[in-house]
């Protein structure tokens, strides 16, 4: 008897068992995400076009998540292929679709609500929820103070959802969701007065502060927050894993830290303020000098906006500026390189403009073959600043610490010794303020970047953005409208 029921039992057991492996046949034919983006040799990615996501600039297409998530189709060996949601409701229902985009690059909080939407990568950055209103008003310093204040955010957004749960603890809390506009719209709606108060998070502050003069921080609404990736939610990991894998990667070998620095490092670098009031300066400043930008790079072949971005960190675009060194103008040259320049005149802005350009060329062409683009650009920069004799001592002082004498990265950690007479009694040239190229370097590429961001395609031969509908991800086309990269 006991034999026999053993013998049901274990012959259940093999049923099972073979079920079970019917079953995992079954799932096998069925291919994983995975597989089934390999077989097609295409990723579809879902964003927003906004400054912080994606947008299209001279060179094409480009973005903190853009560029991120090419580099995750790159290392699968696929074809990317993005698509831009008009807000979150809309990103969050393709990824749900069964043949819609499979994953979701777009700044997204991993937050409560949004768990049975999507699936979520490893964090790869840290942002803050950040109150914002306008320079001029009152600020707000906490949430009490959000009360009868006109309050606008992004419908659907982890903003909403953090006021929605605010409002319990303060049941007179007012504010609206708008699907129809994006975050740069809020930040121009805060800057012009339209609303009182938007929440944004801080990566997207940073990314934004150089267009709006007047928006400020009021508070940190809550902790940090991560942003991560997004699959559509499932038993299917095939994809997830591979996200993780790659986030764990960028965050080992530095590639993520040096995106986050080329996108948001700039607030660390000039500090808001100095966000600020770059903005305030690209709208009454740069305008007057722009078409002398334009004329000077297109006579001697170079970028106008690194020319732009030289002239801001030599004198703020004002061309009666004089150093404590006796150094003057738009562009700081001293006498010796203005008269190499065939530069009469120091203080006329157009002269200086063209003096500087021809002087960069010059000292780039002077620089030795073995240093290579992009660090060939920033050596000349350094070279425009400190001289080449002094750039020369430093890459030898390099060279003989065993660092990379060709690399901006080793030189520059380098160039400061110069100050330093245990250093510099051993050069050829000695005493130099070797810090100074080294900050001349770092601002000059934060507003070319700046610079790069701001000059939309549809721009070109057009006067810089004195009006927000220059500005990238406010016009929100559609991909098939987007213009051609140049
Ligand atoms: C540069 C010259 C270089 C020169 C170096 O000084 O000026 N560049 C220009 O005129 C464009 O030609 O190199 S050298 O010819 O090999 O000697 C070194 O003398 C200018 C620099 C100096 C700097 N600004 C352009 O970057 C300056 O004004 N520093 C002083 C700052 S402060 O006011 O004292 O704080």
């Amino acid at each position: 008897m006991f034999a026999h029921s053993a013998f049901r039992v274990r012959r259940a057991c093999w049923l099972s068992v073979i079920g079970i492996l019917l079953v995992l046949g079954g799932c096998a034919e069925e291919p994983s995400t995975l597989e089934r983006v390999q077989a097609e040799g295409v990723l579809r990615v879902i964003t927003r076009n906004s400054p912080a996501t994606y947008f299209q600039d001279r060179n094409g297409e480009t973005g903190f998540e853009y560029e991120l998530v090419k580099r995750f189709a790159d290392d699968l060996g696929l074809e990317l292929k993005i698509e831009t949601a008009d807000n979150l409701d809309e990103l969050f229902a393709s990824l749900n679709k069964p043949n819609g985009p499979v994953l979701a690059a777009a700044g997204l909080v991993e937050s409560d609500g949004r768990q049975q939407h999507a699936r979520f990568s490893l964090p790869y950055l840290e942002v803050t929820p950040q109150v914002i209103y306008r320079n001029g008003q009152q600020r707000p310093t906490r949430p009490d103070d959000l009360l009868g204040k006109r309050i606008l955010v992004l419908k659907g957004s982890s903003h909403a959802e953090q006021l929605a749960a605010l409002k319990l603890q303060l049941p007179e809390l007012a504010y609206e969701e708008s699907a129809a506009v994006e975050v740069v719209d809020l930040l121009r709606m805060v800057d012009e007065g339209q609303i009182d108060l938007t929440l944004v998070d801080s990566n997207e502050l940073a990314m934004n502060q150089v267009y709006f003069s007047n928006v400020r921080v009021a508070f940190d609404l809550g902790d940090a927050q991560n942003l991560a990736w997004a699959t559509a939610p499932g038993e299917d990991r095939s994809l997830l894993d591979e996200m993780n894998a790659f986030i764990e990667r960028a965050h080992k070998n530095g590639s993520l830290q040096r995106l986050k620095d080329r996108y948001y490092g700039h607030v660390d670098v000039l500090g808001y303020v100095g966000a600020y009031t770059f903005a305030k300066h690209l709208q009454q400043r740069l305008p007057r000098y722009e078409k002398y930008f334009r004329e000077a790079a297109q006579a001697n072949q170079v970028d106008w906006r690194l020319l732009a971005a030289m002239g801001y960190q030599e004198s703020l675009w004002q061309p009666t500026a004089t150093s404590k060194t006796g150094v003057r103008g738009l562009m700081m040259l001293t006498l010796r390189t203005a008269q190499a320049m065939g530069v009469s005149d120091r203080l006329n802005p157009k002269q200086s403009i063209e003096g500087g350009a021809k002087y960069i060329v010059y000292v780039k062409d002077q620089l030795p073959e073995s240093i290579q683009e992009p660090d060939r650009t920033w050596f000349a920069l350094a070279s425009y600043n400190i001289g080449g004799g002094h750039l020369e001592d430093a890459r030898k002082l390099t060279e003989a610490e065993g660092l990379d004498p060709n690399k901006w990265l080793d030189v520059q950690k380098i160039l400061p010794r110069l100050a330093q007479k245990q250093w510099y009694s051993k050069t050829r040239y000695g005493y130099a303020r070797g810090g100074e190229p080294v900050h001349f370097v770092r601002n000059i590429r934060r507003y070319y970047d700046i610079l790069t961001w701001v000059t939309q395609p549809q721009l070109e031969g057009s006067q810089l953005a004195e009006s927000n509908q220059h500005l990238p991800g406010i016009d929100k086309r559609q991909p098939n409208e987007q213009t051609p990269p140049l």
